[in-house]
C-alpha cells in the first residue's frame, strides 16, 4: 500500500494543550507522525510519496469561505493583538446567545469559529493544515490513477472540523475533502468509516443531510466522552441523509469483545449501502495505553479492524486521525494496514 506523508505537520507544534486543568506538553505533536512513518518503513508497508499541491479549490467545496479566511490570518492578528503566544478561545455562544454575527476582532472570530480550547493556533498552523490536506488529496488522486488503497499519513487530524468551526486538534476535514474529491472524480457512493476513539462530528455534520456519503462511526459514548454533543445512535441523517449516518456510541471500558458486534454490523451496512470507495478515518486511541482515553483495545486487535475493512472487497483510503500512545502509535496503524493489506483477495 502507498503512503502519502509531508513533512510540513511539523508546523503544528503547539507549546502547551490545556487540558484537565492543567497546561500540558500537547498529546497531538509532531512525534506521532514520525513514529507513523518510522512503523511504515520498518514494515515495509510500501513506496511513500510526498503531497502535491491543490490549492484552495478542493477545501472549498467542503468549508465556509469565511472560515477558511479566518484561518489563513488567524495567527497574524493574534501576534499583532496578543505577541507570540498560542492562539486560543475561551469562550462560547451556547444557548440564549447569538449565532448570526461574526465578531470582527480575532478574539471574538476565535471564538465564533471554535468549539474547545483544546486545539492552538500557531505561526505553523496553516501551512502543516493545508500540507494535510494536500496528502489526503494526493492519496486520493493515486487511488483515481488506479491504486486499490492508500494511506494518507495525515497530521493534524480532521475529523472534529466541520463546514465552519475548529476544535478537538483537527481544522480542516481531510477525510471530508478527499471525500469530496472522490465525488467529483465520478465515485456515485463514498462510505466513511470513523473508527477513532472520539466521535467524527466534523464529518457527520458535513454529510448529514446527504444520501451519496453514509457516514458511520464507533466511539466513545458522548454521555461520557468528547466531544460530547453528537454521536448518538438517534441520529440518522436528515433529509435526503435519512439512513445515511449510523453511529455506535460505547462505553468506557470497550474491548475488543465488546467492540466486534459494532464493527461487524457497520461493515455490513456499508456493504449494503455499495460503496464506490471507502474512506476510513484511522485513529488508534482506541489503545488500551492512550492517555486521553477509556478503551481497552490491545496491539493484535487493530490487526481485526484491518481484516474486516479488507472484507468489503472495496478500494479504500485510510486517513490518519488520532492516537496519543506515541510509542505504540506507529505499531497500530501499522497493523490496521497490514491487517487489510495480508487479507485482500
Ligand atoms: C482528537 B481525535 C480528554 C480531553 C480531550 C480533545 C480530544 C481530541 C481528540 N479529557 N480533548 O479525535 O483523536
Ligand atoms: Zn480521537
Amino acid at each position: 500500500m502507498l503512503t502519502i506523508y509531508s513533512q510540513d505537520h511539523r508546523y503544528q507544534d503547539a507549546r502547551f494543550e490545556l487540558i484537565d486543568g492543567k497546561l500540558l506538553p500537547p498529546f497531538e505533536n509532531p512525534r506521532r507522525a514520525e513514529m507513523v512513518l518510522a512503523q511504515v518503513q520498518q514494515a515495509k508497508l510500501g513506496a511513500v510519496l510526498p503531497a502535491q499541491e491543490y490549492g484552495l479549490e478542493p477545501i472549498l467545496r467542503v468549508h465556509d469561505p469565511g472560515y477558511v479566511a479566518f484561518l489563513q490570518t488567524a495567527w497574524s492578528e493574534w501576534l499583532a493583538a496578543h505577541g507570540d503566544y498560542d492562539a486560543l478561545p475561551l469562550n462560547w455562544a451556547t444557548r440564549t446567545m447569538r449565532h448570526d454575527r461574526v465578531p470582527e476582532t480575532i478574539d471574538g472570530k476565535l471564538s465564533y469559529y471554535s468549539f474547545d480550547a483544546g486545539t492552538p493556533i500557531t505561526a505553523g498552523t496553516w501551512r502543516a493544515i493545508t500540507a494535510a490536506v494536500n496528502v489526503a488529496l494526493t492519496a486520493q488522486q493515486q487511488m483515481q490513477q488506479g491504486a486499490r488503497s492508500a494511506f494518507a499519513l495525515c497530521r493534524p487530524p480532521g475529523h472534529h472540523a466541520a463546514r465552519d468551526f475548529y476544535g478537538g486538534y483537527c481544522f480542516f476535514n481531510n477525510a471530508a475533502v478527499a471525500t469530496e474529491a472522490f465525488r467529483k472524480a465520478g465515485a456515485a457512493r463514498v462510505a466513511i468509516l470513523d473508527v477513532d476513539y472520539h466521535h467524527g462530528n466534523g464529518t457527520q455534520a458535513i454529510f448529514y443531510g446527504r444520501s451519496d456519503v453514509f457516514f458511520l462511526s464507533l466511539h466513545g459514548h458522548p454521555s461520557q466522552e468528547y466531544p460530547y454533543f453528537l454521536g448518538y445512535e438517534d441520529e440518522v441523517g436528515v433529509g435526503a441523509g435519512e439512513g445515511y449516518n449510523r453511529n455506535y456510541p460505547l462505553r468506557w471500558g470497550t474491548d475488543w469483545a465488546s467492540y466486534q458486534t459494532a464493527f461487524a454490523d457497520a461493515i455490513q451496512h456499508i456493504q449494503a449501502y455499495g460503496p464506490d470507495v471507502v474512506v476510513v478515518s484511522l485513529g488508534v486511541d482506541t489503545f488500551e495505553q492512550d492517555p486521553i482515553s477509556k478503551f481497552r483495545f490491545k496491539r493484535e486487535d487493530y490487526c481485526k479492524i484491518g481484516e474486516g475493512i479488507a472484507s468489503l472487497a472495496r478500494p479504500t483510503l485510510f486517513v490518519m486521525e488520532g492516537g496519543y500512545a506515541v510509542e505504540e502509535i506507529g505499531t497500530n496503524v501499522v497493523n490496521v494496514l497490514m491487517g487489510f493489506e495480508n487479507s485482500k483477495k
